[in-house]
């Protein structure tokens, strides 16, 4: 896919006088394919080719096609592990094509790209093919940097933002799937309870991290963000299910803010989808599981 953005620049770049000059120069040639290739590089893309047109002893125009390498996810919506690499995706700015896989009859592409795991969200970027949602999320801050940064700058801040990340994985979604799995009033009651109190630690982590300000990124959405609020769809379709309060605002008031404004940011409204449509994909999962299972 050519790069448009990377067209007009190179366009603008080509036209400016100083940069007409420097081409009547062809050893100077050299430092232009440096600065493109660079600039190539902070896009995701690279120089696809270079044309240069010989008139009266001058080189008159060099003409740079970009291309910036396609970025391609595996995955669905519901799932919130898809959901963080879409947010990340949003959070930088760059296109994606998302391939829907049926998860019942998972697809050659899904096999051969996470032959470990079998899982989504994969993201296809170029040749390279990268699993696991919150390695996704790093690659992708790191691949495309010059959009807002989603890992912290500072190393001790990344490592925070890493262990709350893990903290997110290990302990609190794990009680998310044994709420779903749990059978009586009662048993669900004390999961319940063990959500609410696993919240409370990340109460204290927001209050830190965000320093009074929107997200746990400061001013923009970061890492814990995308780890924690990628579940938000599914806790609101828990609450018409079965209807459970995880996110409660007398134990932690500043989750519930947060979460608001998080479900509000253009790089998730469109992302994650509305707690009806999660009821209806659930309920459609069970049906097929008990038809399964009675076969
Ligand atoms: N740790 C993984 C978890 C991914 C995961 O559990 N994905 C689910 C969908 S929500 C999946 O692919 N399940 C299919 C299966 O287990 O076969 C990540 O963060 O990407």
């Amino acid at each position: 896919m050519v790069n448009i953005k990377m067209l007009d620049e190179a366009e603008r770049f080509l036209l400016a006088k100083s940069v007409k000059d420097v081409l009547t120069e062809p050893e100077k040639l050299v430092d232009c394919h440096k600065i493109f290739q660079t600039k190539a590089k902070e896009v995701g893309g690279h120089i696809y080719g270079i044309v240069i047109h010989q008139s009266h002893n001058q080189f008159i125009k060099e003409y740079f096609v970009m291309e910036a390498n396609t970025v391609k996810v595996l995955g669905t919506q519901a799932s919130p592990f898809v959901n963080r690499v879409l947010i990340a995706l949003n959070v930088k700015s760059v296109d994606y094509e998302f391939i829907q896989e049926d998860m019942s009859n998972k697809s050659e592409l899904l096999l051969k790209s996470n032959p470990v795991h079998k899982k989504i969200p994969v993201l296809i970027h170029g040749d390279n093919t990268i699993c696991e949602s919150l390695i996704i999320v790093q690659y992708i801050d790191e691949t495309w940097i010059n959009a807002p940064s989603i890992l912290p700058s500072d190393p001790h801040d990344r490592a925070i933002a890493r262990f709350w990340a893990a903290y997110i994985d290990d302990k609190w979604l794990p009680l998310m799937s044994e709420l779903g799995k749990t059978q009586g009033e009662e048993a669900k009651l004390e999961v319940q309870e063990k959500l609410q109190e696993a919240l409370v630690p990340l109460e204290e982590a927001f209050v830190k991290c965000s320093k009074g300000k929107t997200f746990f990124g400061g001013d923009n959405i970061g890492y814990i963000d995308i780890a924690l609020g990628c579940i938000l769809g599914w806790i609101k379709a828990i609450r018409i299910m079965l209807g459970v309060e995880l996110f409660d605002v007398t134990k932690t008031p500043g989750l519930v803010n947060w979460a608001h404004r998080f479900l509000e940011d253009k790089a998730v409204k469109d992302v994650i989808l509305e707690p009806e449509k999660l009821v209806e994909i659930l309920k459609l999962h069970l049906a097929k599981r008990e038809v399964a299972n009675a076969n």
